[in-house]
């Protein structure tokens, strides 16, 4: 990219999701306090030179007085973002409902609320209507900003709707979309009521991305037998126009990982976990809490491991670091005090006096303590039931030069397609065949751990996460000539 003299210039990128990645704290009537969170798609983006990246989305607060947005606005320009303000109602419509009582349940095979099937049905449209509302609403603010030839790039389940906004104001704007869960198969899609003008919705971008190759094998599928439209090897065509589908599997910012084992504050706190779990096993789940995890059934499968393996009883540990989320939501205050009661009952039956075989952690860890935990891991242990990728299992591998240590993951995670040579791949439903992973993964000769380590390590550092977002918006910006050369010819 050259200006006429010369000069480079960077594709300016807008990307669109629900959170800004800032949490925003209101220090006063015109003051705010902002930090930024270096979740993934952050350290991507920052990685990815030719771009320069501005951030639009909901900073994750209600906002209702002209001088807080006001002075909100001016905050996060500094932080090169800017927030689409949402209120209470819309919040509660849009996010809780149909976001993440639909489409996250659906998308990860675990169907449509059943609880209460007429107050569901009644509430659906109201839902739908405030997602497509709220859409509206980032559209608005992406409009505002746009100029001509920068890139949009929209993520997320949460924001399907907002590819047809896009294009209906300005069919020229160059637009993709990247969805980070799975996208099920086209028979569970087919039970959601609003489920064609969803499709139809997201087919307005240019580019649509996901994590594998099968969910956008399942998301052609749903547009040809739920639309009627044909399928293709590029993508799916209505009525001679291309959409292009593809699968670009994410990945992590790995020398983030592998620089921070070799800081000192870390190095410190390796050795106290060392010492800590001396002459133990050390096994490791991070998670969010939520359904999706399958962390009760990670639990189940440790237990039965401890029944039919007395003499590893007292030279294993589990670490569980599970941060809430969704606390306010009754399911996800079940599924808590599920975790806990399992975990109770396991450290009662095999526990001593001076040490228990499960801790577990209810709370968020900061990078550094991550980093270090993931360092002194024997054993990861990824159950997800569903995960669009599952991030944890890349993280642990980037930490495990120097242990070569085994991953146990879920052949029902992204990850499992690109990590599954060097990990044991387990049926998480199936607590017997994770119970004897755990077995293989304590007795696997260290060859064999080499062996399997260096697969994935060298997946991981090589896969990275600029590379991922270099990937797709190179590749939507060829989509957007390609089709303008179609058009031409
Ligand atoms: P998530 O469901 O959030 O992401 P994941 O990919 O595992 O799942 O990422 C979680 C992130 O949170 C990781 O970076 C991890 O380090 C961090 N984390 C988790 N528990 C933590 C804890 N207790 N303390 C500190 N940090 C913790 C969604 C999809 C995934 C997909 C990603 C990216 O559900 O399938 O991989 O987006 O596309």
């Amino acid at each position: 990219w050259e200006r006429p003299d010369g000069r480079p210039i960077r594709q300016r990128l807008l990307v669109v999701a629900n959170r800004l990645p800032v949490s925003a704290v209101r220090r006063g009537e015109e003051s705010w306090s902002l930090e930024i969170s270096a979740g993934g798609l952050v350290s991507a983006l920052l990685g990815v030179k030719e771009f320069e990246a501005r951030w639009i989305g909901w900073a994750g607060v209600n906002v209702s007085d002209a001088t807080g947005q006001k002075a909100l606005t001016k905050a996060l320009a500094e932080k090169r973002c800017i927030p689409v303000f949402l209120n209470e109602e819309i919040v509660h419509q849009y996010y809780n409902g149909y976001c993440n009582n639909i489409l996250w349940p659906l998308f990860h095979y675990l169907g449509l609320p059943q609880e209460d099937r007429l107050a569901t049905t009644r509430s659906f449209q109201s839902q739908f209507d405030a997602y497509k509302k709220a859409n509206k609403m980032f559209a608005d603010v992406v409009n505002e900003h746009y100029e001509e030839g920068d890139v949009v790039w929209c993520h997320d389940y949460h924001l399907m709707f907002l590819p047809k906004c896009l294009k209906e104001h300005n069919r020229n704007m160059k637009v993709g979309w990247f969805l980070h869960t799975p996208f099920p198969s086209s028979e569970i899609h087919r039970t959601l009521p609003s489920r064609s003008e969803l499709l139809r919705a997201v087919l307005s971008a240019d580019l649509i991305g996901f994590h594998t190759y099968d969910y956008a094998r399942h998301f052609v599928s749903a547009c040809t037998r739920i639309l009627g439209l044909e399928g293709t090897p590029e993508g799916v065509e209505d009525q001679g126009q291309l959409t292009r589908v593809a699968a670009f599997p994410i990945g992590i910012d790995s020398d983030r990982f592998i620089r921070a084992l070799e800081v000192p504050q870390v190095q410190e706190h390796i050795k106290e976990l060392k010492e800590r779990f001396a002459g133990r096993k050390v096994m490791l789940g991070v998670d969010r809490l939520d359904m999706i995890k399958g962390i009760p059934q990670k639990l189940l499968a440790f237990e039965k491991f401890l029944e039919e393996n007395p003499n590893w009883r007292d030279k294993v540990v589990l670490l569980q670091i599970a941060v809430p989320t969704r606390t306010d939501v009754p399911e996800y205050q079940k599924l808590t005090s599920q975790v806990h009661e399992i975990v109770g009952r396991i450290n009662g039956r095999f526990g001593t006096l001076t040490a228990v075989p499960i801790h577990h952690l209810d709370r968020s860890l900061d990078f550094h303590a991550l980093c270090a935990l993931y360092a002194v891991t024997d054993i990861a242990l990824v159950t997800s039931l569903r995960d669009g990728m599952n991030l944890v299992s890349y993280e642990f591998v980037a930490c495990q030069d120097s242990k070569q240590g085994v991953l146990i993951l879920s052949e029902f995670a992204g990850a499992a397609q690109s990590l599954g040579a060097g990990a044991i791949l387990v049926n998480p439903w199936n607590i017997t065949e994770v119970a004897a992973a755990i077995g293989q993964a304590l007795n696997m000769p260290a060859e064999e751990r080499e062996k399997r380590h260096r697969h994935n390590f060298t997946h991981v550092t090589t896969h990275t996460a600029q590379e991922w977002a270099e990937t797709f918006i190179s590749e939507l910006n060829d989509t957007v000539i390609e089709a303008q050369q179609r058009i031409r010819k």
